[in-house]
């Protein structure tokens, strides 16, 4: 009698398995269409009743999935949406694609992992693949999931049932690298598990990366983005350092990076905003508390990507007083407030940390941002993007450049604005030449 492992994987290859993801957001939701485009039957599962609904009517909420591309597998029957999880005792292979956030104590919120799991664990039976694609610590697929879904049913992990980890990387916009094309680390808890998950996600994703564990695909993952969160910790120590010495970091970047070989480019910024970078690496530095050590890169990055927003209001500070004017009572225009350019998300947004800075030493702030109609500042005040930039660009007694969208038209605002400040280099070589802009 062929063994569960040989049964599932054969319904894997021959797309008769039956799929669920659970988490319907900007993992999720693309993923989901990924497998039901390569020919499995996919349910997504949300408790968001309007994502469901949305789905159900073959409409997407993401950019990244347009509507004309999500109605025909909604109206093929190929991708179901549901808020029950019961749906879960009728499925051979689910993928968990839930936030992991942050708590204010700055230990990982591991509640959505834990509520998925919970739930999932009601409806596991013989013949099944789990793969947890969630951002989180090394041990969480062994330590979290593995007792409450496998031992707990009396399930023995990598002959009953399998279990492995494979890190997202969807990078939200990007067109270039999209979930059918950015190769997708696979670890398992057992080799078994291994081989069953990359016969599911290699029915869909074009490039299989095999790893020895799910610690190491957990780890893999948050490598990634602790490099970024570093790196562009050091470029922005490096402009405040450059700044003492009155060198040009924009200039001493560009030339940098003219070198072809051995160098990456990063540029400084306001800050670190983002529900990936600025989270994900304080997974691994919470976690390796538990070994007694500290992550000390980690931290030095984390204090100085949080600093550079109050660096950044400092910056303006003495430049106005250069002007002979003061922070209180000047009328400030934070332009661009999305956590990165052509971006409509404001999580943890630098911008948010800066425009609550500025209110605490006496200015007057608005801020405009085309993607972000409102948003609510970390004081909890609500603020709405100015109606009319150009008006508020000559009434503000500076701009300070957050975020830059390539929409605006950066000469004209150059020619309007009274003093720009510019935390990006927004404004190029025109801002190098003006005596109206200073730059980070
Ligand atoms: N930032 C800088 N300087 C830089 C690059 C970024 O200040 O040189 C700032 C951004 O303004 C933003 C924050 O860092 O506030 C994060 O920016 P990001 O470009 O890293 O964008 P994210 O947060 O969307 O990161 C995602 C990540 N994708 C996943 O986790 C799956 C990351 O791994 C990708 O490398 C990144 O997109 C990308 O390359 O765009």
């Amino acid at each position: 009698m062929a063994s569960i492992k040989t049964t599932l994987i054969e319904k894997l290859k021959d797309k008769t398995a039956r799929i669920a993801i659970l988490g319907m957001g900007y993992v999720g939701l693309p993923l989901a269409v990924v497998f039901a485009e390569a020919g499995f039957h996919v349910t997504g599962i949300d408790p968001d009743k309007r994502k469901a609904g949305s789905l159900i009517k073959g409409v997407s909420y993401i950019p990244d999935i347009s509507t004309e591309r999500l109605t025909p597998l909604v109206k093929s029957g190929q991708l179901k949406a549901s808020t029950d999880f019961s749906a879960l005792k009728e499925m051979d292979a689910v993928s968990i694609c839930v936030p992991t956030p942050l708590r204010k104590t700055g230990d990982p919120d591991m509640s959505f992992i834990l509520s998925a799991t919970e739930q999932l664990a009601k409806y596991m039976h013989k013949g099944m693949v789990v793969v947890l694609e969630s951002t989180t610590y090394p041990g969480t697929t062994r330590e979290v999931l593995l007792p409450r879904l496998g031992e707990a049913n009396g399930l023995a992990v990598g002959e009953d049932w399998f279990l492995a980890f494979s890190p997202e990387r969807v990078d939200p916009g990007r067109e270039d690298y999209t979930t059918l094309n950015t190769p997708k680390v696979v670890g398992g808890i057992t080799q078994a598990c291994a081989e069953v998950a990359a016969a599911w996600y290699g029915g869909a994703i074009q490039h299989i990366h095999l790893v020895s564990s799910a610690e190491a695909a957990e780890m893999a993952k948050l490598l990634e983005n602790t490099f970024r969160m570093i790196n562009i910790a050091m470029v922005n120590e490096m402009a405040i350092m450059c700044e003492r010495m009155g060198v040009d970091v924009w200039e001493v970047i560009e030339a940098a990076a003219t070198k072809p070989f051995g160098f990456m480019k990063f540029t400084p910024g306001p800050g670190l905003g983002g529900h990936c970078i600025p989270i994900d690496p304080l997974y691994l530095s919470w976690k390796m508390k538990a070994y007694q050590y500290t992550a000390r890169f980690i931290e030095l990055a984390s204090d100085i990507n949080t600093n550079m927003p109050r660096y950044v209001v400092t910056r303006i500070l003495e430049a106005l007083n250069e002007r002979g004017q003061a922070l209180k009572g000047a009328r400030c225009l934070v332009l661009g407030a999305a956590y990165k350019p052509d971006n409509d998300d404001i999580r943890e947004s630098p911008a948010l940390d800066v425009i609550s800075l500025l209110q605490k030493k006496g200015a007057t702030v608005e801020y405009h941002d085309p993607y972000i109609p409102t948003l609510k500042t970390h004081e909890g005040a609500e603020m709405r993007s100015v109606p009319d930039l150009m008006r508020a660009v000559r009434a503000a007694d500076v701009v300070v450049a957050v975020t830059n969208h390539a929409v605006y038209d950066y000469q004209a605002i150059l020619e309007a604005a009274k003093f720009i400040f510019d935390s990006r280099n927004a404004l190029g070589k025109a801002g190098k030449e003006s005596s109206k802009v200073e730059r980070l």
